[in-house]
């Protein structure tokens, strides 16, 4: 046989005809000496091999070696394809292979760190095994970063990684769509590009240096560099000194920049247009992937709107404070209200996506264009999924003077930013845009509890490995 056959590809259609398969020996069922079951995995499906000692093909010896396979191992099978008498339980393959050669490409060592069945299992599983008495160890989140490699073979952080693909590719897929230019800015910068105390710092070749905690100053500079409407999808750094279950050091941000005509809105019309067509492609291209995920993560599917709702802050608070939750008027949302507020709009408006817009201009970066109409205000916005951020954006200040005043005013080192300043004094169109956290979007599409369940190897304060 030369031809590679895919689990995936197993049926009735090719019955009695030679294949041969790679994949990971999931379990390995000895029965007396003359025979052994394996079930070979390869990309989430899995097929049942039949090991049965046979005179002139299969010596009971092949047998005794299928036996002795550790869980987990890659193996090459050779056999023919049979239709069972009766279905098989524990296979998503409704056919067998019946094995006449049998490598072992790869040997995993003989007790794996983690029980991928345990691994794989929903609350609502566990309880149950727990009470009739099943011998079952709960694998808890640290144990599974720890061993990350094993833990991302279940189906369910299989499917979390399609997922956060798909989001990445219909970012990018509608930004391209729509004339949006693709770059890459330098993660290594002179300081701060958001204020604030968060920032990493190193030493660059006897200078000092940050790891940038956003594309912001760059994105904005390549406004002024004439390229119109630009996107990035890259790393950012944040250093992060407490834990929550929606902050990372490290996480990777889906930034969008654009020239705006007249108005703020024309960022917001983007967003509207982008997530529902990244939300659709979700439902539409990730469905084994998303019932994947809730099947060990039960969640009900995000409720969204066709036309993004859209509310301002002033309206929020006020819809707060009718319930009884008092919150400055140019303060900030805590995450409680955000919380609050995310389920008061869904009781009201039916939709667990929308922008809450016209923030006051003090709780925002020092970049952020006030209103025009009122200067407490600013021209910015938060996106929520179900009563979490996953966005924050703006018109900038493309005044020099102005945006040096801002910069000074929030306590920026105006020193480490001059050439970012600078690049508005040569002719500057007014611009805005917005900063989405990937881990986010994926944690909350998916209704997950934490953020490190949507980041492969996931940064934290405690944790830089593996
Ligand atoms: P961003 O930093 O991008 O704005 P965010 O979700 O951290 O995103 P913030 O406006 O910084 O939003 O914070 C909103 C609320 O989240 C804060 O009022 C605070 O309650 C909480 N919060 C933010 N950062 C942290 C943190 N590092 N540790 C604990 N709580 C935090
Ligand atoms: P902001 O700081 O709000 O805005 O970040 C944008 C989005 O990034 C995500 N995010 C995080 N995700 C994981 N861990 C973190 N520690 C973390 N911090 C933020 C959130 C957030 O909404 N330059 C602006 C964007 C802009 O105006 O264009 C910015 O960085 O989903």
């Amino acid at each position: 046989v030369n031809d590679w056959t895919k689990v995936e590809a197993l049926d009735d259609s090719l019955a009695n005809r030679p294949v041969q398969i790679r994949g990971r020996a999931q379990t390995i069922r000895p029965v007396g000496k003359k025979m052994a079951f394996l079930v070979v995995r390869e990309n989430g499906f899995t097929v049942q091999c039949l090991v049965q000692a046979q005179p002139d093909s299969v010596s009971s010896q092949m047998v005794k070696f299928a036996a002795a396979l550790s869980r987990e191992s890659v193996v090459d099978v050779e056999g023919i394809v049979s239709i069972p008498a009766a279905p098989i339980k524990g296979a998503t393959q409704q056919v067998e292979i019946q094995v006449k050669k049998l490598y072992c490409v790869s040997r995993a060592v003989p007790t794996l760190p983690i029980n991928l069945e345990d691994a794989a299992r929903s609350e609502v599983e566990i309880e149950k095994a727990i009470q009739a008495g099943e011998q079952l160890v709960r694998v808890n989140q640290d144990t599974r970063l720890n061993f990350r490699v094993l833990d991302l073979r279940t189906p369910a952080n299989q499917g979390i990684f399609r997922i956060q693909s798909q989001v990445g590719n219909a970012f990018r897929q509608f930004l391209l769509a729509e004339s949006f230019v693709e770059i890459h800015t330098p993660k290594l910068i002179a300081g701060s590009s958001e204020g604030g105390a968060a920032v990493f710092r190193l030493d660059y070749k006897g200078h000092p240096a940050c790891l940038a905690q956003s594309p912001q100053l760059h994105k904005q500079m390549s406004i002024c560099g004439d390229f119109g409407r630009v996107f990035e999808i890259g790393p950012v750094f944040r250093a992060e000194d407490s834990f929550t279950h929606r902050h990372l050091c490290e996480f990777t941000g889906l930034d969008v920049e654009m020239e705006i005509k007249k108005h703020y809105f024309e960022v917001m019309d983007i967003v509207d247009k982008l997530f529902v067509a990244i939300f659709d492609s979700l439902n539409q291209n990730c469905k084994k992937d998303l019932e994947a995920v809730r099947n060990q993560y039960p969640f009900e599917p995000l409720k969204y709107l066709r036309n993004t709702l859209r509310l301002t802050y002033e309206e929020g608070i006020q819809m707060l404070k009718e319930v009884g939750v008092e919150i400055e008027p140019f303060g900030d949302l805590n995450t409680e209200a955000e919380r609050k507020l995310g389920q008061l709009v869904l009781e009201k408006y039916g939709t667990e996506f929308y922008i809450l817009h016209r923030y006051p201009l003090a709780v925002r970066p020092f970049y952020t264009m006030p209103c025009y109409d009122n200067p407490e205000y600013s021209n910015s916005f938060d996106v929520f999924i179900r009563g979490e951020e996953i966005i924050s954006g703006a018109q900038r200040v493309h005044v020099p003077e102005f945006l040096e005043q801002r910069a000074e005013a929030c306590d920026i080192e105006v020193k480490t930013i001059s050439a970012y300043i600078d690049s508005f004094r040569y002719g500057a169109p007014p611009h805005g845009g917005f900063g989405v956290g990937l881990e986010r979007v994926v944690m909350l599409f998916c209704g997950l509890n934490n953020i490190r369940k949507t980041s492969l190897y996931p940064r934290d304060p405690l944790r830089i490995a593996p």
